[in-house]
């Protein structure tokens, strides 16, 4: 049975060993209001988001930050005068295959960098990724996307977080959904995991029945 599930194990892990390259990918499509994108994971409507830096506001004060097209209630915005970088801790999640979040008002001087959870950069865009012209409209669907980062490979399994830069007010942000992958890697190394307690358990076991028999 063990030898059966240390097998099966072996075999996933092959199964997703082959994609070994950083794979981190950037998609937009025109925001709407109200909010059409998926359930928000992150809405900042009520405190608890793993965020660090920037801040968390409901009104927009003028050359400050705006609420993102499509937004309610609390946003999350960063730049020189809320504070910048800003981070999204996103090592809680085992495995990511996506996230996606409302860009609002993008600029050309806002600055998107995926981190590994070792904090290393894996992958940076800028507001020109995100929107052309990136001029910080605050009404234009086509400045305030739905950005969705994707990712593949082992880079599911490594994601460590989100920094958000701006240079100047500011670059706003709000619903970012998450989506978990149901992590073949992870049940592969849970299973290798239990394959290993197993066998080790049983050469202590052994062990024991050695000593045992020399006492
Ligand atoms: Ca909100
Ligand atoms: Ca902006």
């Amino acid at each position: 049975m063990l030898k059966k599930t240390m097998i099966t194990a072996a075999a996933l892990c092959a199964f997703v060993a082959v994609p070994a390259s950083a794979q981190v990918s950037l998609g937009v499509v025109n925001g709407s209001d109200p909010y059409a994108g998926p359930t928000p994971t992150y809405n900042f409507d009520a405190p608890g988001a793993p965020i660090t830096g920037g801040a968390v506001r409901t009104t927009s004060p003028s050359g400050v930050a705006a609420q993102p097209y499509g937004s309610t209630g609390g946003y999350w915005t960063v730049g020189p005068s809320d504070g910048s970088p800003g981070v999204l801790n996103l090592s809680s999640f085992a495995g990511i295959a996506s996230i996606s979040f409302i860009w609002g008002s993008v600029d050309t001087y806002n600055t998107l960098e995926v981190l590994d959870r070792l904090n290393n950069v894996i992958a940076t865009f800028t507001g020109s990724d995100a929107a052309l012209p990136a001029d910080g409209d605050q009404h234009d669907p086509a400045t305030n996307p739905l950005a969705t980062l994707t990712f593949s490979g082992t880079t599911q399994g490594n994601i460590g977080g989100l920094r958000l830069w701006s240079s100047q007010n500011a670059f706003e942000t709000d619903n970012f959904a998450v989506t978990a992958v149901p992590e073949p890697a992870i049940w592969a190394l849970l299973l290798l995991g239990f394959g290993f307690i197993g066998a080790s358990l049983r050469g202590q076991k052994r062990q024991k029945r050695m000593r045992l028999k020399l006492a």
